[in-house]
């Protein structure tokens, strides 16, 4: 996996392997969901491939809510999302970008999976076994000039997390003119959104659906949301940072 990201990461060929996925060439999710195209993250219609097994996340993540969430419920939101593509004539050789940035022009289907898509391939890869720690380099930097010190971004993502009403998301995103903020979407609608109230691009993303942490935490979303830092892969997120500023 490490190699093929790497092999993606070079503009043009990861232009190339989009478009051969566009044409059914190529069904590898793999292949099309995590290249570097003009300095972002891209993300295709199609599940990547875990890199991590399902009972890698434990104890914070229970094995079975990983098979569930990622074989049952993110893999839903992909199949739903191909089929409102066909429907509306969506170029799936394009990134999912491109339909989330312009999302009030199509339906609500389409919002529903194509948010389910986009936020779920963003945490399945912020998160790794062996992780937690803190941010270093720039995102460390940046944390503490946005937030003034680490602990207070910790405590507004949590709050953001912990107060989301119903199902959502709360993120850490970068905003147009590159400042760092928290903010959290309800359902599966994201930062990336034109009807977004706080837009930006995710760098981190927590799910607080029930489905997320139920059969291990029950009631008690606080105690995921607290756990969850020992799974967050600080690299990945440092890396998704770089690219968007
Ligand atoms: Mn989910």
């Amino acid at each position: 996996m490490n190699s093929r990201r790497e092999f993606l990461s070079n503009t043009t060929k990861a232009g190339l392997v989009m478009g051969l996925v566009g044409t059914g060439i190529l069904t590898s999710s793999c292949a099309v969901a995590k290249g570097t195209q003009s300095g972002i993250f891209l993300t295709g219609f199609a599940q990547t491939p875990l890199a991590y097994d399902f009972t890698a996340l434990q104890p914070t993540i229970d094995a079975m809510t990983m098979e569930i969430h990622y074989t049952k419920h993110a893999a839903a939101y992909a199949s739903n999302l191909a089929s409102a593509a066909t429907e509306e004539k969506v170029d799936i050789s394009k990134p999912l970008e491109n339909v989330l940035a312009n999302i009030s022009k199509y339906s609500v289907k389409m919002r529903n999976n194509g948010g389910g898509h986009y936020n779920h391939e963003l945490f399945w890869n912020i998160m790794s076994p062996n992780a937690g720690g803190k941010p270093e380099g720039k995102l460390a930097e940046a944390i503490t000039s946005s937030f003034g010190s680490y602990e207070a971004f910790v405590t507004q993502f949590e709050n953001a997390a912990k107060t989301r009403f119903g199902s959502g998301w709360a993120w850490l995103i970068v905003t147009a003119d590159k400042k760092l903020v928290v903010s959290s979407t309800p359902n599966q609608d994201n930062p990336l959104m034109d009807l977004a109230e706080v837009k930006g691009t995710p760098i981190l993303g927590i799910d607080v659906w029930e489905h997320a942490y139920y059969l291990n935490y029950q009631n008690r979303r606080p105690d995921y949301v607290t756990a969850f830092w020992k799974v967050i892969n600080w690299s990945k997120v440092s890396d998704r940072f770089v690219a968007a500023i």
